[in-house]
């Protein structure tokens, strides 16, 4: 498949920061070689939007926030299951800053996610209780902007909600697999992969952007 990006579409970049690079709070394999290729595509979309994840110190998701509680263990919340993290983008670190090989000068939004201290947001669009907006819907049709093409960190996390509720919100969404890394938790990447069959969500490869 060949695909040329159209004026209404946008990359959309997800959590491409310190922390889940390695040598970062909550390192994913990988997660740095895929910068040069997210760059690239960078250059190919007219809009590049991205996510950045921003967490109060004691956050709902950190495990240390749960005394006794083992790392990526769950926990039941008011809104549902929540993995328990290390302690990652706390707001204002070094940790939650971008990595600094990132070169998407043109982005035009970044949207902030994970701010609230009594919920996480793994998706772009709606926080983990699957009904609080983070706003990312309605500036995309405000600004008609139809199809999304995802990327970054982590696919089976971020990547995955994001993609999943963009659909349900109406944009059709892509995700560029190869420039995408997964945090690996059990099971994590074959749910992804099953829940972008059933919802629609085609998975493709950087080299498809021409
Ligand atoms: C993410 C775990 C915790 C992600 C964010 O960006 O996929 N994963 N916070
Ligand atoms: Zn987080």
């Amino acid at each position: 498949m060949h695909l040329k990006p159209l004026p209404t579409d946008a990359l959309l970049v997800i959590d491409m920061q310190n922390d889940f690079c390695p040598g970062g709070a909550l390192a994913i394999a990988g997660g740095d070689i895929i910068i040069p290729a997210i760059n690239d595509l960078g250059r190919r979309f007219e809009h590049v939007l991205l996510t950045q994840d921003w967490h109060p110190a004691n956050h709902v998701s950190f495990a240390s926030a749960h005394p006794g509680a083992p790392l990526y263990s769950t926990i039941e919340t008011t809104y549902g299951t929540q993995t328990l993290w290390p302690d990652h983008c706390v707001q204002q670190s070094p940790g939650a800053d971008f990595h600094p090989a990132l070169d998407l000068p043109h982005a035009e939004l970044i949207v902030r996610k994970g701010f609230r201290a009594r919920i996480d947001s793994y998706s772009a669009f709606l926080e983990n209780d699957h009904a609080t907006p983070t706003g990312l819907a309605g500036y995309l049709r405000d600004r008609k902007l139809t199809r999304l093409f995802l990327c970054g960190l982590a696919y089976d996390f971020c990547v995955r909600f994001s993609a999943i509720d963009g659909t349900a919100l109406g944009f059709e969404c892509l995700v560029l697999e190869d420039a995408s890394r997964s945090v690996n938790l059990p099971n994590s990447i074959a749910s992804t992969n099953l829940a972008f069959a059933e919802f629609g969500v085609k998975r493709i490869a950087a080299a498809e952007i021409t």
